[in-house]
């Protein structure tokens, strides 16, 4: 037990779902390999991941089949944020080396997600570390509409080795899955927590394995603080519910890596095989390729685009994009070739067979949306790309801002409120007043729909809960507002486990608001 005074804290839940890698593996006679039981033997030993409440009562997860399971749970201390995280896990039936994950692998973690979405608030995925750019890359695209932090980690050394990055590593993900609500597939490597879809492993044996050479990180932890750059953190701006897209075409997808004297056959006979859609094209530089306006190569690029074939132009260089600044560049964007601006090849790749998997996919479709972001994964050199407004990244509210945006909603003042968010040097949205209602919790109950509205298509989040545990779907329906709570609900508002029991008695009450009840418990 910790030693604070045993005041009711908030507490987080979280599902950590195993997926095999060097953080669960145990030394056999063929080398490393994952093993089982590593809630039991890797952290309910370790103090910071157990509050000493072991063992504690069972959650409910839903395994692969799809059945609800009651499975042990651990707590971690109270947080610097007076918060614990209490988590359960979820593991693979057979623990894989990542260099083995493939889209079914892929489809395995995003139906653990989406099946047990409603149940917690955050999911830390424990991953190899060799294919994990792929997998997050692969999963940004597949979690659509997410409204949780996904966060994925693994590491350098098993956490049974006596000097390991395992403890921190999965530590700093559970913390920040636990406490901030950044709805985004995310990196968390060695302190420092990326977008999934910039990251790519830049060591085979340093703690720092991992980096994000375009974007900056989305988080830093540094001495008891977690530093979130919330400016820079992506949320979905249409008021859609989250679903997943399922069966990545990697089997119709290839990358080829031009080198100096790499003759134009060998392209050809890349571009020939049997079924291929999409090519990921590693050039020079900022894009450039061997070959002239009507040399062989330029021909036989030009000539598999028209077959339909998607080519997308990659730089083999860490940072930077590509772009048709030179020559060589300029022919390959003429020969069909779309740019993929400052896309790391693990995105170029499974944004590919991620579009290409989607129904009614065209390769004009596929190639437009090859150079334009759609979960944040590229810099749009021409557009200026959606960015809040800067903040010193921490959660301490300001008052002032947050006061005035509440009275405006409370009055139903739509333009004030406008107001006031576009002045405001931090995103207020996601931020919480002593009682840790956000706006939207206060907008759930207040005399203008519109206002509701607004801030959903702005991003802001439905699934942050009150000191008492309620999130704004709940207050809308103890209001008996019903329009209110259809429009939460569109935006994915689902009731915490921790609110069903209440709401389904409210729903079968002999009452005005049983129908706006029903509504959410259904
Ligand atoms: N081979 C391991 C894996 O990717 C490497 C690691 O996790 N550090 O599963």
């Amino acid at each position: 037990m910790d030693d604070y005074p045993e005041i009711q804290l908030p507490e987080s839940r979280v599902l950590i779902i195993i997926t095999g890698g060097t953080i669960c593996m145990r030394k056999s006679a063929n080398g490393l390999v994952p093993a089982k039981g590593f809630l039991k033997a890797g952290l309910a030993p370790r103090p910071s991941f157990n509050d000493g409440s072991y063992p504690e009562p069972l959650e409910i997860v839903i395994d692969d089949k799809g059945t609800r399971k009651a499975v042990q749970s651990l707590r971690t201390p109270r947080s610097t944020y007076d918060r614990r995280v209490r988590y359960s896990v979820l593991e693979f039936d057979q623990l894989l080396d990542s260099s083995s994950i493939d889209s079914a692998g892929w489809d395995q973690i995003a139906k653990s997600v989406f099946r047990n979405y409603q149940l917690f608030d955050g999911f830390v995925i424990l991953h190899g570390t060799d294919s994990l750019a792929y997998t997050c890359s692969a999963l940004s695209f597949m979690l659509e509409n997410l409204g949780k932090p996904v966060i994925l980690t693994g590491s350098q050394a098993p956490i049974m080795e006596l000097q390991n990055d395992a403890q921190d590593n999965l530590l700093g993900s559970l913390i920040i899955a636990g406490h901030f609500m950044i709805p985004e597939v995310c990196l968390f490597f060695n302190f420092r927590l990326f977008r999934g879809n910039r990251t790519t492993k830049i060591s085979a044996d340093e703690f720092q394995a991992f980096a994000s050479p375009n974007l900056p990180p989305l988080a830093t932890v540094s001495s008891l603080r977690t530093n979130v750059s919330w400016n820079l953190v992506y949320r979905p701006t249409v008021v859609n519910p989250f679903t997943i897209q399922t069966r990545l075409d990697t089997a119709h997808v290839a990358c080829l890596r031009i080198f100096p004297g790499i003759i134009p056959e060998m392209v050809d006979a890349v571009l020939r095989l049997k079924g291929l859609k999409g090519l990921v094209l590693e050039t020079f530089g900022s894009g450039n390729t061997p070959g002239g306006p009507d040399s062989v190569m330029t021909q036989i690029l030009a000539d598999a685009v028209k077959r339909g074939i998607v080519i997308v132009n990659v730089t083999q260089c860490l940072s930077g994009s590509v772009s048709a600044l030179y020559a060589p560049a300029t022919y390959l964007g003429r020969a069909g070739v779309v740019f993929g601006q400052d896309l790391t090849s693990e995105a170029a790749l499974t944004k590919l067979a991620y579009l290409l998997a989607l129904p009614d996919a065209t390769p004009e479709e596929v190639a437009k949306r090859m150079s334009v972001s759609i979960r944040g994964e590229l810099s749009e050199s021409t557009r200026t790309h959606f960015e809040h407004p800067k903040s010193s990244g921490t959660l301490t509210p300001e008052l002032s801002s947050l006061t005035a945006l509440g009275y405006a909603i409370q009055k139903g003042n739509l333009q004030e409120a406008k107001d006031i968010l576009r002045g405001e040097p931090r995103w207020l949205l996601n931020d919480a007043d002593y009682n840790l209602n956000t706006p939207v919790h206060l907008a759930a109950t207040g005399p203008n729909i519109d206002i509701l509205r607004d801030f959903l298509a702005q991003g802001a989040s439905v699934h942050l809960r009150n000191r008492s545990g309620n999130t704004p779907l709940f207050l809308a329906a103890a209001a008996g507002l019903r329009d209110h709570v259809e429009i939460l609900r569109e935006a994915g508002a689902h009731l915490h486990t921790d609110e069903m029991a209440a709401a389904r008695l409210h729903a079968v009450e002999d009452d005005g608001n049983a129908p706006v009840w029903a509504l959410v418990t259904g």
